[in-house]
């Protein structure tokens, strides 16, 4: 079922580290959702972002929910690292697990919404046979990894395909966009069908605009994308 909310995830990794508690702040006081935790194992994707320690600290620090994505091999092997509370997400990748049904079956047990997430050059066919036991399914527009990537084109046509397949299926599932969410791209993704952007270095921690100020023209770019629908 599309609504007409699309709701917003910070992702933390591109937060302004020396002013880090200020800009918690910001998010909660102009309706971000959710805090977007990117855990990267150097190995299924490169470079590292953040472990439990670090993540924890900013769950202490915020209301918002929480919105796991662990792009690390065998993921399972962490989850007992992180919190998870009522209405927080916690994302696997397809490409990671060796038993995917098995690791989300895990994580409803422990309490989470859970999502699986596709890399730009996975089709959403690997979604068979598990797509009934998922809550949220993460669509990634640029390759895991680092911050400031570009929108891999063709994952728009992929957003509007997977929206489609939940809608004939007649499931409840949210579809997250993560990867060069910016202004230009925002409109079409929310045309496309989804229903949480996750917004990083170029749409809304940016080093030329105020917080504050990118986070309504993010707002405004969505209500764009939603008269599209
Ligand atoms: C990328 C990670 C993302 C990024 C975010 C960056 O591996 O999963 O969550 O942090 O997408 O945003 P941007 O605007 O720099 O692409
Ligand atoms: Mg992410």
């Amino acid at each position: 079922m599309v609504d007409n909310k699309v709701e917003t995830s910070a992702s933390i990794m591109c937060i302004d580290w020396l002013h880090a508690a200020r800009q918690l702040e910001v998010l909660e006081k102009h309706g971000i959702d959710y805090l977007h935790f990117d855990v990267i194992d150097g190995r299924f994707a490169p470079d590292f972002t953040m472990g439990s320690s670090i993540i924890n600290r900013f769950r202490d620090r915020s209301k918002l929910r929480s919105d796991y994505h662990l792009m690390v091999e065998e993921p399972n092997q962490l989850f007992d690292c992180f919190q998870i509370s009522p209405g927080d997400i916690f994302t696997v990748h397809q490409e990671c697990c060796r038993n995917l049904h098995r690791d989300l079956v895990t994580l409803r047990r422990q309490g989470a919404r859970v999502g699986v997430a596709l890399c730009p050059g996975t089709p959403l066919e690997m979604l068979d046979y598990v797509i009934e036991d998922v809550d949220v399914i993460l669509i990634m527009t640029v390759n895991p990894g680092f911050m400031g990537g570009k929108l891999v084109p063709q994952t728009i046509r992929k957003i509007e395909k997977l929206r489609e397949l939940i809608s004939d299926m007649h499931l409840d599932i949210k579809i997250s966009v993560d990867g060069n969410v910016n202004f230009a791209n925002v409109p079409n993704m929310v045309a496309a069908g989804a229903d949480i952007l996750v917004g990083g270095s170029s749409g809304l921690f940016r080093s030329d605009m105020d917080l504050e100020d990118s986070i309504k023209r993010l707002k405004d770019c969505i209500d764009e994308g939603l008269q599209q629908r």
